[in-house]
């Protein structure tokens, strides 16, 4: 079995997005198509409480893009973003959504921010996304979405270490990029972790 991650193609990640990805909306036609490749399409969502800890706004004096530390765990500060119920948080609304058979929403928990689809930053929590791929007899996992240097880097990082033969498809990601490099760092970590890095077209 082969599964496709759909990571975090929400409204606030797009461009005109409170946190615009450059180009993230091109990475949708592809997700869409990527879907017929597979046995299983779940997708991730961000899911912010309005006072989530990982808003530059719950912090006097902090901006957008400054890291801190969050119960112990280094933490870079965003704008307000993908909060619970509105329309920043929703999916794009060119994404094919009918194939999804899960979605596993993350960073509810205000104290912690959540990047991989698995668990959240300190490992704390597990969404039941590896439980699910499991019991679905998934062995093959496609990861695709935004951002490639935040939450499709670490559902990435995880879902190797979980044991799933794990292909992260570059042209149907974008990135965050706080700093020149950080796409291409996170593309080199995937590899040294075994992630297989694949185009679209090696595929569809
Ligand atoms: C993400 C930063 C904050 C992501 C989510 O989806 O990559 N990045 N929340
Ligand atoms: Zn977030």
């Amino acid at each position: 079995m082969r599964a496709l991650v759909l990571v975090d193609l929400q409204n606030d990640f797009l461009p005109g997005g409170a946190l615009a990805v450059r180009e993230g909306d091109r990475v949708i036609p592809i997700a869409n198509r990527l879907q017929h490749e597979v046995d299983l399409v779940v997708a991730t969502q961000d899911w912010h409480p309005r006072d989530h800890a990982s808003f530059a706004s719950q912090h006097a004096g902090k901006r957008p893009g400054e890291l801190i530390t969050l119960e112990g765990l280094p933490q870079v500060l965003w704008p307000d973003h993908c909060v619970q119920l509105t329309h920043g948080a929703a999916f794009a609304s060119t994404l094919d959504t009918k194939r999804i058979t899960k979605i596993f929403p993350k960073g509810m928990d205000r104290r912690v921010d959540s990047y991989s689809g698995f668990f959240d930053n300190g490992r704390r929590h597990d969404t039941g996304l590896a439980d699910y791929l499991k019991l679905k007899g998934v062995r093959e996992l496609l990861v695709c979405g935004l951002a490639t240097d935040y939450c499709v880097k670490w559902t990435a990082l995880d879902a190797a270490e979980l044991g799933f033969d794990t292909f992260v498809v570059v042209d149907a990601c974008r990135g965050v990029e706080l700093n020149e490099g950080d796409v291409d760092d996170a593309l080199d970590e995937l590899e040294d972790a075994g992630v297989e890095l694949v185009e679209s077209d090696e595929l569809l």
